[in-house]
């Protein structure tokens, strides 16, 4: 299920900065934005190779923190 940004609007999706680490080109940027936006309750996902970064939209009533970092790791980076 995706979320939009209308829910965004409403309050109902929360936006978190997540550490990742391990990423060194634009081609783990665009596995970590793949794997984030594949979990349910995510709307947008902007990672930032330069900051080591991940902001991430998602629906709390949907999916967790939790989730969110463990795909990251699934996919062979760290999340902090
Ligand atoms: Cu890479």
């Amino acid at each position: 299920m995706k979320t939009n940004a209308s829910a965004f609007a409403a309050g109902l999706l929360f936006a978190v900065g997540l550490a990742v680490s391990g990423m060194t080109c634009q081609g783990c940027v665009a596995s970590v934005t793949r794997v984030l936006q594949a979990v349910g309750g995510v709307g947008r996902a902007d990672v930032s190779l330069e900051k080591a970064e991940a902001v991430v939209e998602f629906d709390p009533r949907v999916t967790s923190l939790a989730a969110l970092r463990h795909a990251i790791d699934e996919a062979g980076y760290e999340a902090a």
